[in-house]
């Protein structure tokens, strides 16, 4: 049943030692449950006690930072990135100062064969082994033998809506079969246009489900599919209300009630209705036909500067009852087989979270666009935007 859940094989890194000076950190203060003896020591750390993170908002349970600051005696300086078209642009671009920064692996492809990052030392991350198998596996398909992605979280873009604001909207017309229509579907979208579209504001995350509804290719690299998708957008374009990769307060504020989004921020602002007693239900919904999947990894940059402060975290992260919490706080699962115990049942059971078979069978598969198209996919999107 729940299938979806991680797998993967992995081999071993040959690495870049990076002859940078190395301090190994004093042993924590708990006594370490049952460590290997190579991790009894602790980890090694830089000289600088800082770390640099970018990742995606909405992406990290409350404590974890501070947790690890604490146990670590490292800074953490936490960045936001709203869709990998800017965290792309900052890896291009050079010296971002990042350690860790958190690509969707299919997109992020690019930036491997480009030599963006550095191979990752599995020696100094002993919680590797937590990781399913099976769902590094399927991260190979993009990064041959896991030699630079650790995964972070994953989950589909999908409609999520405002059930009761929806079906007031389209005032008796029933829900479609393909949740898509709602968003895609003059029909659908012009009734919806009053209680509020939302879209996610990323070409790289529009496209591909756009292009998909218009029986293309998800990840076509022909220019006449792009066309095609973007004669589609045109049409809905006058009923969406906003473009945003941070949502979460606004479904939960009930400025929207149809999105294009992020299974895990769905279910987010579905639990804050819910905590501050909103009678409104918000559902990612399960499209017959299919939501985006995207897996979301940690990376290290090919300049970063801390990179043993980075291996630290990576290994922190790791844990299994970080990986949990992503679970059970962020309704986003991770690869971190271990974690799976820890799971609250009512997130385990959530199938929206943990897909059902069929479900994932649906899913449009991870995937990402050449440099090549990649004027076309932006283009295409800006003059969606746009409007003309
Ligand atoms: C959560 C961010 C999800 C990232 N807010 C999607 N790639």
């Amino acid at each position: 049943m729940k299938k979806q859940v991680l797998v993967l094989a992995i081999s071993a890194v040959l690495l870049a030692a990076c002859g940078k000076k190395e301090e190994p950190v004093a042993a924590p203060a708990a006594p370490a449950p049952a460590a290997a003896p190579a991790a009894a020591a602790g980890p090694v750390l830089d000289d600088e006690k800082v770390l640099n993170i970018y990742n995606w908002p909405d992406y990290i349970t409350e404590n974890m930072i501070a947790d690890f600051e604490k146990e670590f005696g490292i800074k953490v300086n936490y960045d936001t990135f709203e869709n990998n078209e800017a965290l792309h642009a900052k890896l291009v671009a050079g010296n971002s100062g990042y350690d860790i920064v958190v690509p969707t692996a299919g997109f992020g492809k690019k930036q491997i064969e480009g030599g963006l990052y550095q191979p990752i030392d599995r020696s100094k991350i002993p919680n590797y082994a937590n990781l399913d198998p099976e769902f590094m596996e399927k991260i190979a398909g993009v990064d041959p033998e896991n030699k630079h992605f650790v995964p972070w979280g994953w989950g589909f873009t999908t409609v999520g809506i405002n059930k009761q604001k929806v079906e007031r909207a389209l005032g008796g017309m029933p829900m479609p079969e393909n949740a898509w229509d709602l968003v895609f579907n003059p029909e659908y979208s012009s009734k919806l246009r009053s209680c509020g579209i939302i879209y996610l504001d990323s070409p790289s995350e529009i496209l591909p489900v756009a292009l998909h509804y218009v029986g293309k290719p998800a990840y076509s690299e022909n220019p006449e599919d792009f066309k095609a998708a973007g004669e589609m957008l045109a049409k809905v374009r006058k009923d969406i209300r906003l473009f945003s990769s941070t949502m979460i307060d606004d479904i939960a504020g009930g400025k929207g009630c149809a999105f294009v989004g992020w299974s895990g921020d769905i279910n987010i602002a579905a639990d804050r209705v819910k905590e501050t007693g909103g009678k409104d239900e918000i559902v990612p919904l399960l499209p017959t036909g299919g939501g985006l999947v995207f897996i979301d990894t940690m990376a290290i940059p090919k300049d970063a500067k801390r990179v043993n402060n980075a291996h630290a975290f990576i290994d922190f992260f790791l844990r299994a009852e970080n990986g949990a919490a992503m679970a059970n706080e962020m309704n986003y699962p991770t690869g971190n087989k271990a974690a799976l115990p820890m799971i609250k049942d009512e997130v385990k059971d959530n199938k929206t979270i943990f897909l059902s078979d069929e479900d994932t069978a649906r899913l449009i598969p991870t995937g990402g666009f050449s440099t090549e198209i990649s004027s076309v996919l932006n283009a295409t999107y800006n003059t969606f935007k746009r409007g003309r």
